[in-house]
């Protein structure tokens, strides 16, 4: 029995178009690529990025138990190795265009060949294992969209197959463009089966995790053999990208002694506590030649860990973090020899002005292998909102380069985080992500924004909810003072009242101008000539005297 035929295992999950948009999928070189499509009342329509997989299908029935259409399947069976080797960056290497590449190249409006160029270089990668045949690839470089990654997964104490199948298409519905199944519970292989054959985007891992988990929970007991085993249990089911945190050397380890919050990163450590207990440096790093050719095999993409991030203000940009940094940019040379791609993953907490320091550094010292950042936190101060904390550093840490954005939850430093925490850290995440897209120019970002925004002005409320990030809350808040359906093309909302909206007062000056045959600016003088006028009818008085009491 395989674990979906597990009758006992019921997800029930989130089906169906968001509200206001229909899935659309645009053929190219017998290519099926999904969009999200927004039709707006004026007759026009906006085609955005869609994560969300064949569960926004308008007829969407899904079963969760067949997972979902194996796309890939004749794409990785119908081509041959180059120079031996299976992976995306090889046949870059090699000039060869995948279908994968095509698919991506579609799906953010650039050429194909420079897909190919781009991850030739090893400056984007595209993690689609071999045996994750149901992924819709994704590509994550600094040329390209941002992206961002939503982790889900259980813990000893907390949640169950169901809840995490739920939030993997949960998150997915939102933007996620990534999901890291993060288990240490129970069943870790079963959820990691249900998640993958049913996860439209790719999945990352931390294997240590359930290394751990096998030899018992204690760091000590860890060997290559335990963990390279798991890697390959891995790799077969299909994971797309692994953290591995091989840069945690033993002589680092002492460079956090004197830290605020020590080691914070849960793989860090793991690693820290194995390489002191033997007193021998890390079978990550000693082993990490074998590493690669396992990854290379399935064409898994290396997500570096950063096992010593700061986890505190006081800690960022310290002597651990850079050191181990340099360790990562001499293992991206090893695998990228290897045909292996690469990402690296970054902090963490740090203040504002210490942010573009990391991108500098990861750059230089990792060829800029498309770097992955945990937010950063701009600040500790707001334990239940690091949501917003992080979203802070993200955007701006997006803005320099940065490829890809693991997403923090309001449960972060809390709890594990449930349904609506997810959508919420989603969300928060597209927004830091768009904004680095449009700080960066990506061309055609600003095209949603300008959609949006004539909406707005034009009192196209239907358009406006419809194109925004959660059309539901936009609506739903809008309708909490005027819920009634002519309110729907009024031209104020319940926040200025009918006469002091500044969209409808300027839409009058255009009028005024056009009936007078007038510029906007002469509309405007004579209309405060007009006020003016009116002013001294009022005894001149802007405010009203204060009455004594
Ligand atoms: C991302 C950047 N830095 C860390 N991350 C994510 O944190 C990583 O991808 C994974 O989801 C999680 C790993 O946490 P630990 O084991 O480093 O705490
Ligand atoms: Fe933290």
């Amino acid at each position: 029995m395989t674990a979906l035929d597990d009758r006992s295992v019921r997800p029930s999950v989130t089906t169906g178009p968001i509200t206001g948009s229909r899935k659309v999928y645009r053929e190219v070189d017998g290519i099926r690529v999904p969009f999200r499509r927004v039709d707006l009342t004026n007759g026009e329509h906006v085609d955005l990025y869609d994560t969300s997989g064949p569960y926004t299908d308008d007829d969407a029935t899904i079963d969760v138990h067949n997972g979902l259409e194996r796309i890939r399947q004749s794409w990785v069976d119908e081509r041959e190795p180059a120079n031996g080797a299976v992976s995306q960056l090889a046949y870059a290497k090699a000039g060869v265009i995948t279908r994968e590449m095509r698919f991506v190249a579609a799906r953010e409006g650039v050429d194909p060949q420079f897909v190919r160029d781009e991850v030739a270089i090893g400056r984007a990668v595209i993690p689609v294992n071999r045996n994750h045949p149901e992924v819709e690839p994704a590509i994550i470089g600094k040329k390209f969209l941002v992206k961002i990654n939503a982790n889900i997964g259980n813990s000893a104490v907390s949640s169950s197959i169901e809840d995490e199948v739920d939030k993997l298409v949960w998150a997915t519905r939102w933007g996620a463009d990534t999901v890291m199944d993060l288990s240490t519970g129970k069943r870790i292989h079963e959820t990691r089966e249900w998640i993958l054959r049913n996860s439209p985007v790719p999945i990352g891992t931390v294997p240590i995790y359930q290394a751990l988990e096998k030899v018992g929970g204690d760091p000590a007991k860890l060997s290559w053999e335990a963990y390279r085993d798991t890697v390959i249990e891995q790799c077969e089911q299909g994971v797309d990208y692994m953290t591995v945190h091989a840069g945690v050397l033993l002589r680092y380890v002492p460079l956090t002694a004197r830290r605020v919050t020590g080691i914070v990163s849960r793989g860090g450590s793991i690693m820290a506590a194995w390489c002191l207990a033997h007193h021998r440096e890390s079978f990550l790093y000693t082993n990490f030649v074998e590493l690669c050719e396992i990854l290379r095999a399935y064409d898994v993409t290396f997500s570096l860990g950063d096992g010593l991030r700061p986890g505190s203000i006081a800690d960022a940009n310290d002597a651990a973090q850079f050191a181990e940094l340099r360790t990562l940019g001499e293992l991206t040379h090893v695998a990228r020899e290897h045909d292996v791609q690469v990402m690296i993953e970054g902090p963490g907490h740090v203040p504002m002005h210490k942010i573009a320091e990391n991108v500098r550094l990861e750059e230089e010292l990792c060829g800029e292998a498309p770097f992955y950042t945990l937010g950063p936190l701009a600040t500790d101060i707001a334990p239940a909102y690091d949501h917003i904390t992080s979203a802070i550093g993200a955007a701006q840490i997006g803005w320099l380069g940065t490829a890809m954005l693991c997403y923090v939850t309001p449960k972060e430093h809390l709890g594990l985080p449930n349904r609506d925490d997810v959508k919420t850290g989603v969300i928060t995440y597209k927004i830091a992500a768009h904004s680095a897209d449009l700080a960066k120019g990506h061309p055609g970002a600003q095209d949603w924004d300008d959609a949006l925004s004539k909406a707005r002005f034009e009192f196209r409320w239907t358009d406006q909810f419809n194109l925004s990030l959660d059309p539901d809350t936009a609506r739903a808040f809008h309708d909490e003072t005027l819920p009634a359906e002519p309110a729907k093309t009024a031209h104020f909302c319940s926040m200025c009242g009918p006469k002091f909206c500044s969209m409808r007062i300027t839409q009058d000056v255009r009028k005024y101008a056009e009936e007078h045959g007038l510029t906007e600016v002469a509309a405007i003088e004579e209309g405060m000539a007009e006020m003016s006028e009116r002013f001294h009818d009022h005894g001149g008085q802007v405010y009203l005297p204060v009455v004594d009491r």
